[in-house]
């Protein structure tokens, strides 16, 4: 559903007209995993068992000829798409960073979440916070201090009592309105540049505010407008340490005339170098 509303909406052209030369691996589905025990309070555990494992390989993989995008689809395809990733980074001996860009800090472990519903948990899983048995072992996890959120306005108090005791770097909407996006990103990407990182990008269509983007399932009001989504894509590209992207979270039955495919589109260009005018330096304001 989601990556053909993505093609739908003119990504691969959207890409091509910025000189990239564009791969469409297809869309990829697990096959053989057994349905979920009656009494099992976590939604779709198999499945999305089956899909890390199957992500984790296929990302890997990917980041080595490329530039991956992964179109979700839920959230919950992060936690394959970043341990994949984060193998990647290790076999080159590269530090490895996430940006989170989500309403959302996805944070839950299988123990904590009273939804039940996994795409609240792939953070706490590509982290290595325990309670994910069954999941495969992540090989790499991604240290605290190197995954940045920036977006949040809905963090269930389970998560936010796990949050304050690591150096994950959280920045909510209040502090946006405050201090603006571009601060704590620039902070988050000299810690990358520091270490010459290799930065993975999952952006949940829920970071934008639901007026703009309303075709997700987990909309909360008060999001990121279309400028402040553009500045982030754009600083990204900028800085030239991204080597990885996810867009997920699309909904298309709920997207009226595929107004929010596009703009995730547009975004996804602005990440892979859409301007206006051009820009020359690599600018941390
Ligand atoms: N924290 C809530 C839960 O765990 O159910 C909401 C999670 C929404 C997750 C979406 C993908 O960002
Ligand atoms: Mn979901
Ligand atoms: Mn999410
Ligand atoms: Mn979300």
């Amino acid at each position: 559903m989601g990556p053909d509303a993505y093609r739908t909406a003119g990504l691969r052209e959207s890409l091509e007209d910025l000189g990239h030369s564009v791969e469409d691996l297809g869309n990829l589905r697990p096959q053989g995993y057994a349905p979920d025990a009656e009494d099992n309070d976590l939604h779709a555990l198999n499945e999305t068992i089956a899909w890390t494992e199957l992500l984790t390989e296929t990302a890997e993989s990917a980041c080595a000829r490329g530039f991956p995008i992964f179109l979700g689809g839920d959230h919950s395809l992060a936690a394959g798409t970043v341990a994949g990733a984060a193998n990647h980074a290790k076999a080159l001996g590269r530090a490895f960073f996430v940006l989170w860009l989500d309403a959302h800090s996805d944070f839950h472990t299988p123990q904590s979440t009273d939804s039940g519903n996994l795409h609240g948990t792939p953070v706490a899983y590509f982290a290595g916070r325990g309670g994910f048995e069954g999941f495969p072992k992540v090989q790499n996890p991604v240290k605290e201090e190197n995954i940045c959120m920036i977006g949040l306005r809905s963090v269930d108090a389970a998560e936010r009592a796990a949050l304050q005791d690591t150096k994950i770097r959280r920045h909510d909407m209040r502090e946006i309105d405050e201090n603006g996006i571009a601060r704590p990103l620039s902070a988050f990407l000299e810690h990358v540049a520091a270490q010459n990182g290799m930065l993975h990008v999952s952006l949940d269509v829920d970071f934008l505010d639901p007026s703009v983007a309303p075709a997700v399932g987990t909309t909360v009001p008060g999001g990121a407008t279309v400028r402040e989504a553009h500045l982030v894509m754009e600083m990204l590209h900028d800085c030239e340490l991204v080597t990885s992207l996810d867009l997920v979270e699309l909904n298309p039955f709920l997207d009226e005339r595929g107004r929010t495919a596009k703009l995730m589109v547009d975004l996804a260009a602005s990440a892979l170098g859409r301007r206006v005018f051009d820009r020359t330096t690599r600018s941390f304001s």
